[in-house]
């Protein structure tokens, strides 16, 4: 990269993040600013501004531009990879998108009738955008892989909620699953299905967002990259269930799920774990020199209320029996509040009115942290003796459970706490 592109790139960040340390310190509200004046930490060390500004400056923006997402398709070739004209050929651009939708053959619900190209009715882009008109919505979501430690991105996702095109069948009998999958180079050990009980795609159980027939992320058409044309997207599941490149989504009488990810031990109905890691820690310290660990955080289903950190100081033992920690000194860190602008490559950097949580008049967000998406976290520490030390971060979901719990087991979702080690030395 050449110098005058990394400094445009540097000067953009800076826009984004030059309100992060006034969020920081606004954050505590009124009991907290006062607080904060007589902070020990604060009033001896001037220094300690200094401290935090460089550290929240390593904090991503909130949304993730959609190229940045981290990406973990699968397909030989990978769909997104193909060109132009192929792409073409296979249905995978706006003008030549369609979808079939249809029941299950081997185990059949009863339709009114069915979409597809063989009868030569099926589902295309018009059609969808027609349903558009009256239906559509927008949400955050962040997107996680079950198998991955971090997610892949946070995202504004727009659809049609799936439960529109479900009608357009006339379901009468025997539906109780619904599945889906995409363009997989015609080759059926490719293929990459998900599936959902039908009760979750006509409903949206505690005021969930709709599970949707995406085709807009950050205000802008669904990439080739993102699973464009249209993908699905199910807001409180991992991104197993959002499958991409949709061609055909199925009504079934199937009583089980029979999603692909059902391989490798994956536990499918697990929904989006809360929990915390760490962006910047210190590897190494002067002793007495203050400094901030910075980090992010995911709200869950069960959503988010704290993030807590804890320094053990490794010449000591930890008790034992407490394997998760929960009678250790945990200390309460400062999650960030809205950004000013949001990043993610949204145009004007606005959020688009409506989003749901977002207020339609001011595009700003009715309550924080958002169910569902991402949150970043600071925390300032006064200097540490010379020594070895384990910094620990963890989150408080808005039931009051402490991260691993309620679920530890890695096949249900990431939930571990996250442990860095901090050296102090003259
Ligand atoms: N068609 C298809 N859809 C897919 C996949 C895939 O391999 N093929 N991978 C899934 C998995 S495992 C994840 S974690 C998400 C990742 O979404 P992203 O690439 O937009 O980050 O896509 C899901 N949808
Ligand atoms: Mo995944």
């Amino acid at each position: 990269m050449d110098q005058a592109k990394q400094k445009q790139i540097a000067q953009q960040f800076l826009n984004e993040h030059t309100s992060l340390t006034r969020r920081f310190f606004l954050g505590l509200g009124a009991t907290g600013a006062a607080a904060l004046t007589a902070s020990p930490l604060l009033a001896a060390e001037p220094d300690s501004e200094a401290v935090l500004q460089k550290a929240v400056s390593s904090i991503e923006t909130w949304l993730t531009k959609p190229d940045d997402f981290r990406d973990v398709s699968r397909g030989k070739p990978l769909p997104h990879s193909l060109d132009e004209e192929t792409r073409k050929a296979v249905g995978l651009t706006r003008d030549t998108w369609s979808l079939d939708v249809i029941s299950d053959p081997e185990n059949k619900a009863r339709l009114g009738t069915e979409l597809s190209k063989e009868t030569n009715n099926a589902f295309r882009f018009a059609d969808l955008m027609k349903l558009a008109e009256k239906h559509a919505v927008r949400f955050p979501k962040v997107m996680t892989c079950l198998n991955i430690g971090c997610p892949l991105g946070n995202g504004i996702w727009e659809g049609v909620p799936l439960r529109e095109l479900l009608w357009l069948t006339e379901p009468r009998e025997n539906l109780r699953r619904v599945f889906f999958y995409g363009y997989h180079n015609d080759k059926p050990d490719q293929m990459f299905r998900s599936s959902l009980p039908v009760g979750r795609i006509l409903e949206d159980p505690f005021d969930l967002p709709p599970v949707i027939l995406c085709y807009k992320l950050n205000g802008e058409w669904l990439t080739q990259k993102r699973g464009g044309p249209v993908r699905i997207v199910v807001p409180e599941a991992y991104g197993f269930k959002s499958i991409k490149w949709l061609s055909h989504v199925v009504l079934s009488n199937i009583s089980h799920a029979n999603d692909t990810y059902a391989n490798g031990n994956n536990d499918l109905d697990s929904p989006l774990k809360t929990f915390a890691a760490t962006i910047s820690v210190p590897g190494k310290l002067k002793p007495g020199e203050p400094f901030a660990v910075t980090g992010w955080a995911q709200a869950g289903i069960s959503g988010l209320s704290k993030v807590q950190a804890w320094i053990h100081d490794e010449s000591k033992e930890l008790p034992s029996g407490d394997k998760y920690h929960e009678t250790a000194s945990w200390q309460d860190a400062k999650l960030l509040g809205p950004p000013e602008t949001f990043g993610g490559g949204l145009a004007e950097g606005r959020i688009p009115s409506p989003t749901m949580n977002f207020d339609p008049n001011t595009g700003r967000p009715m309550s924080w942290p958002i169910r569902l998406s991402r949150a970043h976290w600071a925390i300032l520490f006064p200097g540490l003796p010379a020594g070895e030390y384990t910094f620990r971060c963890r989150t408080i979901d808005e039931k009051g459970h402490a991260q691993p719990m309620p679920r530890p087991f890695r096949k249900s979702g990431h939930a571990a706490i996250e442990r860095v080690s901090i050296k102090v030395e003259a």
